[in-house]
């Protein structure tokens, strides 16, 4: 059976069905053949070079209250930040001296960068930029249709806005207060705008395997150049603190099944789940960037584990770098990571 599948995919046939169950594999072998599979595509269209993203997490204040979210507003006193632009642009400079590709410019939705039409998010963008010249993504949250022309006009080559779901109830009793079609549109508004955009789900938060099947077929024909999958980590002081939570392999089985069905989009393997011991098996499993790289003593947070492997240089880019060639691979240089965004964006 997995072998129809897997032919069916090799020709772009691949179903909703085919990804159901793909995902729902139990047999060790079938599972086996599976990665190895995602491996030989991803091999195909990459090789063995994997890109390298440094995770910027700037502002964790929030104006909303999405359920499994610790940066959640209601979950008032947790020691929260905001990085100034030249902080920024420091910790920026340092990623593209160590080698990193890009810098994801991530925050909560925070009041004070959307004050006076999105001032401060626009100029941390620019300054980033101009300053220091490494490629960037940004992760501010939601923004209005109009805001996407100035976002890339500042500087910034992507944009991240995960659906987390497209089961639409679903959706909407996680991202309380949030507008699940507005959402949507920041994916296409930004392609619209010559960004390229990235979108994602999460795994654990109440969805079935048919759920994440139709999730991954839209995020793939949606055209994101970047489609994730990230395993949710219940926090403390949230609603969903006490979510039954997940082991990896539903997430290895969804980046799998994304790259067989989709072969030529950036997948991450994100340090953020499981911090480095994550890397080995989401690398075996399809992925082809690594993301949430943070290097210790700046005082920085991940999201989903925003301690787990940081101060202790685990996820620092000199240890990443070395667990990724202890794994075989090499981490790509950010010239051939240039090229590849002009070719994506068919300049
Ligand atoms: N605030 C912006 C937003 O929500 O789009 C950007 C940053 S947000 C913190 C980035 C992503 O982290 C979310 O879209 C979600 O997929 C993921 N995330 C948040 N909390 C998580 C958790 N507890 N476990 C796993 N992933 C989580
Ligand atoms: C990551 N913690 O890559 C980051 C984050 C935001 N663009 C990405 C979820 O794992
Ligand atoms: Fe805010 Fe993003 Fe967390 Fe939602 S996921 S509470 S928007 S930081």
């Amino acid at each position: 059976m997995i072998t129809d599948i897997l032919e069916r995919a090799s020709k772009g046939q691949a179903t909703v069905d085919d990804a159901e169950r793909l995902m729902g594999l139990q047999d060790k072998g079938d599972i086996e053949e599976l990665f190895a599979e995602a491996r030989r595509v991803r091999d195909r269209e990459f090789g063995r070079s994997v890109f390298t993203y440094g995770f910027v997490y700037f502002s964790t204040y929030c104006k909303n209250n999405c359920n499994f979210c610790y940066y959640r507003r209601a979950n008032g006193d947790i020691g929260r930040y905001r990085k100034s632009i030249e902080e920024i642009v420091q910790l920026a400079g340092a990623l593209r001296d160590a080698g990193i590709n890009l810098a994801d410019l991530t925050m909560g939705e925070d009041p004070v960068m959307y004050a006076n039409g999105y001032e401060r998010l626009l100029e941390t963008i620019r300054a980033v930029h101009e300053q220091v010249g490494i490629p960037i993504m940004a992760s501010p949250g939601a923004l209005p249709r109009e805001m996407f022309p100035k976002v890339r006009e500042a500087g910034a080559d992507w944009y991240a806005c995960y659906q987390e779901t497209y089961n639409r109830p679903l959706f909407e009793s996680l991202r309380i207060e949030q507008d699940y079609d507005a959402r949507l549109g920041q994916k296409i508004w930004a392609m619209e705008a010559g960004l390229l955009a990235e979108d994602g789900m999460m795994i654990g938060l109440g969805e079935n395997v048919r759920d994440r099947a139709e999730t991954i077929v839209k995020m793939g024909t949606l055209g994101c150049q970047q489609i994730r999958a990230m395993t949710f980590v219940p926090q403390e002081g949230t609603p969903m603190q006490f979510t039954e939570p997940y082991g990896p392999m539903d997430e290895l089985k969804a980046i799998a099944t994304m790259r067989i069905m989709f072969p030529d989009r950036l997948i991450p393997c994100s340090l953020d789940v499981e911090g480095i011991a994550g890397l080995r098996t989401r690398l075996a499993a399809g992925a082809n960037v690594i993301t949430s790289i943070v290097p210790p003593n700046k005082n920085l947070a991940g999201v989903a584990q925003h301690e787990l492997d940081i101060e202790n240089g685990n996820r620092s880019v000199e240890h990443v770098f070395e667990s990724i060639e202890a794994e075989g691979y090499k981490h790509a240089s950010t010239a051939d990571y240039v090229k590849f965004l002009n070719s994506r964006r068919g300049q």
